[in-house]
């Protein structure tokens, strides 16, 4: 009973501390994508991202797109996939790198 309680309290303090349900949405051509690892890791890197509420990856059109919360959680979305080695064609972005992406 008394854990429940403890659980219910977290959940609500939880709630309470995300930001205000702002929901933003951009797509991202990102180059450099080639199959489906790059996609699994895109995701899985964006996933953790704080503020990304959810990112999909369109290997044919070369574009992530990205539902977010703050304008920080985009720049750091925008690193991320940078960081792995994907150049991100953003004219706002000062992430870009050269595409070098050389995994298995
Ligand atoms: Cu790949």
């Amino acid at each position: 009973m008394k854990t429940a309680s403890i659980a219910i309290v977290i959940i609500f303090l939880v709630i309470q501390l995300s930001p205000a349900g702002e929901k933003l949405k951009t797509s991202l051509p990102v180059k450099g994508m080639h199959c489906k690892s790059c996609v699994s890791m895109i995701k899985k890197a964006v996933r953790k991202v704080d503020g990304v509420k959810d990112v999909t990856v369109n290997l044919d059109s070369g574009k992530v797109e990205l539902e977010y919360s703050t304008a920080q959680s985009l720049s750091e979305a925008i690193k991320a996939i940078a960081r792995m080695g994907y150049k991100v064609v953003d004219p706002d972005s000062v992430a870009q790198t050269e595409s070098k992406v050389n995994h298995k």
